[in-house]
């Protein structure tokens, strides 16, 4: 099990604040370990012991070691280039973006899926059963989630860990809640940045989880291969309240919770979906999507679910279009980088933060029209 699942979101501040304090009692020359208030200090503590203890800590935490334990397979070098990715810290991401660059050519040898589904359709219990099911065919999965809300809901996988038991504890799975942020943008970058870590590790199944609200589906959708919408039977109008943008994203629609009583239902749904998937044009990658049903709790309906993406993987690299598709997600992976460090850099501008405030009051208040204040605005960035 890693226990990268276990620790708080960013246990980086862990490791950080261990460190602050290693430092300021060797500054001081006082013996090291007096992390804890009110304990008294074993005189056997030396402070010289101290000090190459915080020199040994400082060190392994260059770019280049964790760019040589992320290659070894040291699950900690992983998890703390991750925590890295996620930091707001210019120098943290510095430093993740030297790891990263690093990461890069080992890469690309995966299969990365995208699952969705509105909440309770089964995703978390689906993603423990077709993980263990990879795991125990002998891959090595990585769980990812892109969750917007997660800064407010504190990550979806998180909640969810009691779902994914078996999976916590398999030495083949690797389970990272979603990064928090405020923008899709920025989630959806560190998790990008976290496949290229997960993958030069050595994963070969990533699954991404998106929590099926906002554009995250989207997000999702462009950094995957093969993209997997959960569904359940309903009371008959199956396509009812579907966003018709997210059918035609999908490469499967799985119906879960084939299970008991829901068998017959669920197999009338999934006539009715494959029926419907039929309706949409041809995709580019000259696959036809098809309709399933599983259940994530008996695990029947698993392996066929693995078949079909196998079936996939097949045609798409035959037919060129799984190197292009990845190559044209790098391209949009570089534009949204370009997006998002300009986006940065303007509501950052001084000059922007002193300024915007009044703007946008003045265009609530129909002083000013939207489009003269964003130029406004922009002029003073560009000083122009
Ligand atoms: N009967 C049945 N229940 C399921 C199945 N998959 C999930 N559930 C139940 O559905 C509920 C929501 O599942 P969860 O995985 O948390 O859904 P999520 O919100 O999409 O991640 C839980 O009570 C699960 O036990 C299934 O295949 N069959
Ligand atoms: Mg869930």
């Amino acid at each position: 099990m890693f226990r990268d699942f276990f620790w708080p979101r960013d246990c980086s501040y862990i490791y950080r604040n261990n460190t602050r304090n290693l430092s300021l009692t060797a500054k001081k020359n006082i013996s090291a370990l007096t992390e804890v208030n009110g304990v008294d200090q074993p005189e056997a503590v030396s402070s010289s012991a101290a000090r190459n203890l915080v020199s040994k800590r400082q060190r392994s935490v260059s770019a280049q070691d964790l760019i040589n334990g992320i290659f070894d397979g040291n699950i900690t070098a992983l998890s703390r280039a991750i925590t890295l990715v996620e930091s707001t810290n210019p120098e943290h991401q510095q430093k993740a973006s030297e790891v990263i660059s690093a990461c890069l050519p080992k890469a690309n040898n995966s299969v990365r899926i995208g699952i969705t589904g509105v909440p309770g359709v089964g995703k978390s219990t689906f993603i423990e059963a077709f993980g263990k099911y990879l795991t125990g065919i002998g891959k090595k999965v990585a769980v990812l989630a892109v969750d917007p809300s997660s800064s407010l809901s504190h990550g979806s996988i998180l909640g969810d860990k009691t779902r994914m038991e078996e999976l916590v504890k398999d030495k083949n799975a690797f389970i990272r809640p979603s990064a928090s942020g405020e923008t899709l943008g920025g989630v959806a970058r560190k998790t990008r940045e976290t496949i290229t870590l997960c993958e030069a590790f050595g994963f070969d199944t990533i699954i991404i989880e998106t929590v099926g609200v906002g554009q995250s589906e989207t997000a999702v959708h462009g950094m995957t291969d093969f993209f997997l919408l959960l569904q359940i039977a309903g009371a008959g109008d199956e396509l009812q309240g579907i966003k018709r943008g997210i059918m035609e994203m999908a490469d499967a629609i799985v119906i879960n919770k084939a299970d008991g009583d829901n068998i017959k239902k669920a197999k009338l749904a999934k006539t009715e979906f494959g029926r419907a998937l039929h309706y949409f044009p041809q995709k580019s990658s000259g696959w036809m999507p098809t309709a399933l049903t599983c259940s994530a709790i008996t695990k029947d309906g698993i392996p066929e679910i693995w078949e079909i993406v196998s079936a996939y993987l097949t045609l798409t690299k035959e037919n060129g279009y799984f190197e292009k598709r990845r190559s044209e997600q790098n391209l949009e992976w570089m534009h949204e980088a370009i997006n998002e460090q300009l986006k940065l850099n303007f509501y950052n501008d001084g000059k922007v933060a002193s300024t915007i405030d009044n703007t946008r009051k003045n265009v609530m208040e129909h002083r000013l029209s939207p489009f003269s204040a964003a130029q406004e605005l922009l002029k003073l960035f560009l000083g122009k």
